[in-house]
C-alpha cells in the first residue's frame, strides 16, 4: 500500500469542483485519509515548489496558489502515487488528454499561467516530503 499528496488547487475550489475530484478519487478505488481545507502563505508555497522559485512565472503561481482556499490532502492505494499522476493528466491543459481531470477541467493558459486544478506527489518521496510540510506528519 501507498499514500500520496493532493491538492484540489484554488482555482477548482473557486470553480466548485471539490465534489468532482474527491468522486474521481473514490470512484478509483482510493481512499481518502485525510482532507484539510486551508489559505495557503506565500512561505508555505515556496517551500512546496523549491524547484520552481526561479522560474519567470514563480510569482504568479505564488499568486494562484495563495489567492484563497485550497483543499490537501492524503489518499491511499496500491500505485498511487503514479495512478493519481495518471489520472491528473500533464501540467499543460492545453496538452492534457481528455478524460484526465486537468483535460476534462483545467482552464486554457492566461498570462502563460497553468491554472490546473490538481496537484500530485511525483514520487513517493516527494509524497512524504510534503506531507510533512502541508499535514504535520
Ligand atoms: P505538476 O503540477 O504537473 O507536477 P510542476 O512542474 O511540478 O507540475 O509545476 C508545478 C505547478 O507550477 C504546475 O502545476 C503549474 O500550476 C505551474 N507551472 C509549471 N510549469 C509552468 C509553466 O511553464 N508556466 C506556467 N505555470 C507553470
Ligand atoms: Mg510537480
Amino acid at each position: 500500500m501507498q499514500r500520496t499528496f493532493f491538492m484540489i488547487k484554488p482555482d477548482a475550489v473557486e470553480r466548485g469542483l471539490i465534489g468532482q475530484v474527491l468522486t474521481r478519487i473514490e470512484c478509483r478505488g482510493f481512499r481518502i485519509v485525510q482532507l484539510k481545507m486551508m489559505t495557503a502563505d506565500k512561505d508555505l508555497i515556496a517551500a512546496h515548489y523549491d524547484h520552481l522559485v526561479d522560474k519567470p512565472f514563480f510569482p504568479k503561481l505564488v499568486d494562484y496558489m495563495t489567492r484563497g482556499p485550497l483543499v490537501a490532502g492524503i489518499i491511499e492505494g496500491p500505485e498511487v502515487v503514479n495512478s493519481w499522476r495518471d489520472m491528473m493528466g500533464v501540467t499543460n491543459p492545453l496538452e492534457a488528454a481528455p478524460g484526465t481531470i486537468r483535460g476534462d477541467y483545467a482552464t486554457a493558459p492566461v498570462d502563460g499561467n497553468f491554472y490546473n486544478v490538481v496537484h500530485g506527489s511525483d514520487c513517493p518521496e516527494a509524497a512524504e516530503r510534503e506531507i510533512a510540510l502541508w499535514l504535520g506528519h
